[in-house]
């Protein structure tokens, strides 16, 4: 076991220093987007100050070392994940372009009608939206698996539902409301067993912990670099070689061909051949910063952190009369957020007055309507962690949430 230097972590993320309404910052909203450590934000200053240029297209000296950069964050991101080669290696906005890429690119062309697609209740809607559009395109059928009354995928109703008319598994690794993350191994052999693929939503994964997509097997996974102290704007699909051979690109222009006349062109190589148009350069040099960062702190060591800061949230939130928690409580089986409602105080009241103590937490559905139909509750409130947050800060947000009912003299 490795203990963090949060102090020494802490003094790299300036945004830290800053404070609201008088009070020092607690951030807890590293679900929706993580802070950026100064080692990113000059990786990008650099880039500006010293090689920006067009890539893939110049000749001249900025041209290719802005090239060279942006294929050497093309291939820590290989490493990151394990991937075979970088031509698997597709970069997009964020994980939602990552699926509709998938969606327009594969599913449209290969799937038919009453082919199935199986998602699961937890989703984020980047990751149910596509498959409604894509259902309602061709006449697909969609099933959802539930969860059980501690906020687990039902995987015996997985292999009740699923069938050689399944085409597709798209599932979050986890999930950013309940937290619970998926067995993804077990979940992609029973897929393979019936001749289906698996996309995996790795947005509140791949950040916090190692996803080998070898050891996984999965065929996609998508990912969002402003989740993982990247910068906003690029996000990464991954896809195996042999799927991404097969199909048609998703954006058609400059870029992502080799050779074109009038009559017809011809599509560039892996993976090019789906990065249509000027890229996001210093995104993706963000997120090679970002990764080199997160690889020095070593990711088996920011899951610990995660767990022992939801262990001890867990436990403090527990002991507060009216908090009611969703998901598993055992932090060793869920990422390092928490989603609750307290008091039948609005989850957006609870964020605003926590706000004026300087804390920023989540408030809402979270993109996630049909979970909370499920839980049958409209919104909730989140608090969710990173590396640079502290056994202290939780302490603060939970004294701030007490004094909420004096506040609403409840
Ligand atoms: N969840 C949250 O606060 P984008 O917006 O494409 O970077 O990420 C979409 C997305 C996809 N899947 C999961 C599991 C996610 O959690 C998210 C983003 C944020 O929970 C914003 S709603």
């Amino acid at each position: 076991m490795i203990i963090l230097n949060i102090k020494k972590i802490r003094e790299d993320f300036p945004i830290l220093k800053r404070k609201i309404k008088g009070k020092p910052l607690i951030y807890l909203d590293n679900a929706a987007t993580t802070q950026k450590p100064i080692q990113v934000i000059n990786a990008i200053k650099e880039y500006y100050e010293k090689y920006n240029a067009n890539i893939h297209r110049a000749i001249h000296t900025l041209g290719e070392e802005a090239t060279e950069k942006y294929e050497e964050a093309r291939e820590k991101i290989r490493r990151f994940i394990n991937a075979k080669s970088t031509k698997e290696i597709i970069f997009v906005r964020n994980a939602t372009e990552a699926i509709n890429l998938v969606m327009y690119s594969w599913a449209l062309n290969n799937l038919k009608r009453n082919d199935e697609i199986i998602s699961t209740i937890m989703e984020h809607h980047s990751n149910i939206v596509p498959w409604q559009f894509l259902r309602d395109r061709i006449g697909i059928k969609l099933n959802f698996l539930d969860i059980d009354d501690q906020g687990f995928l039902r995987l015996d109703h997985l292999n009740k539902i699923i069938s050689k008319k399944t085409k597709l598994i798209a599932i979050t690794h986890a999930s950013n409301v309940l937290g619970t993350i998926n067995p993804i191994k077990e979940i992609v052999r029973i897929a393979h067993e019936n001749g289906s693929l698996v996309l995996v939503d790795g947005a509140q994964s791949v950040p916090h912990m190692k996803v080998d997509v070898k050891e996984l097997d999965c065929d996609f996974l998508v990912f969002s670099g402003h989740k993982m102290l990247g910068p906003m704007g690029i996000g990464v699909l991954y896809c195996k070689e042999e799927i991404l051979e097969s199909i048609q690109p998703f954006l058609y222009g400059g870029d992502m061909i080799k050779c074109v006349s009038l009559e017809k062109s011809e599509w560039n190589d892996l993976p090019l051949r789906f990065e249509a148009g000027t890229s996001n350069v210093e995104g993706a040099i963000g997120l090679g910063a970002a990764i080199d960062y997160l690889n020095k702190i070593g990711l088996e060591n920011v899951r610990e952190h995660d767990a022992n800061l939801t262990k001890y949230a867990l436990e403090k939130l527990s002991n507060i009369s009216d908090v009611e928690i969703y998901g598993p409580k055992n932090a060793n089986k869920k990422t390092g957020l928490i989603a609750f409602n307290f008091n039948n105080v609005h989850p957006h009241d609870v964020s605003h007055i926590l706000d004026d103590e300087g804390i920023e937490i989540r408030s809402g559905h979270h993109c996630a309507m049909p979970l909370h139909k499920r839980l049958g509750i409209e919104s909730s409130a989140r608090i969710s962690f990173y590396i640079y947050n502290t056994k202290e800060e939780i302490d603060k947000f939970i004294e701030a949430l007490k004094n909420i009912k004096k506040i609403l003299k409840i």
